[in-house]
């Protein structure tokens, strides 16, 4: 069966962006492939975050996870920090990878912002932490975000590189990224042409997995859209950005295309648009607030899964790590 990874950030909510183009799409792959999760505190902590927030947000994530589908009896699910061998294999590839590498990513550009002196290292190296995620178990499949791409093309280079330089052809695997759906990349509610972000400061850009009715009605209310009425076909969509993420969202909420969604509400105004729009994502996320609800009531039990999931993940990394540590040189303790 092939293995795949993938993770999260427990850096805020999880938004409607990480749902739709991520989350959602991992849990069919629970029952087809050896499927691995992974809440990723080690990526979360390249930017600041509050320790009692971080705490909190990674149980929140594990919950919202599992409320999203993901089964700790069908897939393994664990926090990254539990494992330690993925900051073993992600110091190797740090001294894998090179700086012209990493100063191609442009995740690193966008979340450094202006003032890249100021940006953690760990930011800047945060590509080989994902390349260890993965490699950690040889991983050959992961399913992500169109806006994750370029760092698995990184990661690719790195396995390739450590391969070769320590003469060990075909240790780690060739990686493909798994793109699905429709909505593989959520816009901003405020400004179309940037992807929905947990972290960005505007809660009035993203939908929350936790925002309820009103909050949801309200946001899809004042999200950012043109004057014209809604096409009739995708080709109307073109250079209207906004409009095209709504579109997608309504698209990959009912489980159609953005063609089919303008087949049934082409030529309405954004006001009665935007009325079905909310709807259908109150009556999609409803059920998933409430088991998140009932999961965080019990956080014992919660962290007990995680536990097990740490446990079954080490089995596997473990002595993949411990094996590439024996590559480079390292005398075994
Ligand atoms: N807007 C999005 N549309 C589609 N997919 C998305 N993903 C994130 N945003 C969108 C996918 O979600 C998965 C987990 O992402 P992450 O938490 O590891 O980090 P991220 O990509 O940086 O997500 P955020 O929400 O933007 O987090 P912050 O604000 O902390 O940086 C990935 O598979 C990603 O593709």
């Amino acid at each position: 069966m092939q293995r795949v990874f993938s993770g999260i950030q427990p850096s805020g909510i999880p938004t409607l962006g990480n749902y739709l183009g991520a989350i959602r799409n991992w849990v069919p792959l629970q029952d087809t492939h050896d499927a691995i999760y992974c809440v990723v505190d080690l990526h979360a902590i390249t930017v600041w975050q509050d320790p009692k927030e971080l705490a909190a947000q990674t149980r929140e994530m594990a919950a919202a996870l599992i409320a999203c589908g993901l089964d700790p009896k069908r897939c393994i699910l664990f926090i990254q920090s539990h494992v330690h061998a993925h900051a073993r294999l992600a110091w190797i590839f740090n001294c894998v990878a090179r700086l012209g590498w990493l100063n191609r990513m442009t995740q690193f550009k966008d979340k450094a912002g202006k003032d890249r002196e100021a940006a953690s290292s760990g930011l800047y190296v945060y590509p080989n932490l994902m390349a260890a995620d993965i490699l950690a178990y040889k991983a050959t499949l992961v399913p992500v975000g169109d806006d994750q791409k370029q760092h698995l093309e990184l990661a690719n280079d790195i396995a390739e590189k450590f391969n070769h330089d320590f003469s060990a052809e075909g240790f780690f695997p060739r990686i493909e990224p798994l793109i699905q759906g429709v909505a593989a990349r959520v816009m901003s509610l405020r400004d179309g042409t940037k992807k929905m972000s947990k972290s960005d400061p505007s809660d009035q850009s993203r939908i929350n997995l936790t925002d309820d009715a009103d909050a949801i009605a309200l946001k899809i209310r004042r999200a950012r859209t043109d004057p014209e009425p809604l096409p009739d076909s995708v080709a109307g969509l073109e250079g209207r950005a906004e409009a095209r993420n709504l579109v997608g969202i309504l698209a990959a909420i009912g489980g159609t295309t953005p063609d089919g969604v303008l087949r049934e509400h082409g030529g309405k105004g954004f006001g009665a648009f935007k009325e079905v729009l909310a709807e259908a994502l109150v009556a999609h996320l409803s059920p998933i607030q409430a088991e998140m609800r009932r999961l965080l009531d019990d956080p014992a039990s919660l962290d007990a899964a995680l536990r097990l999931g740490a446990d079954r993940a080490a089995a596997i990394a473990d002595p993949i790590v411990t094996e590439a540590e024996r590559i480079v040189g390292f005398l075994p303790r």
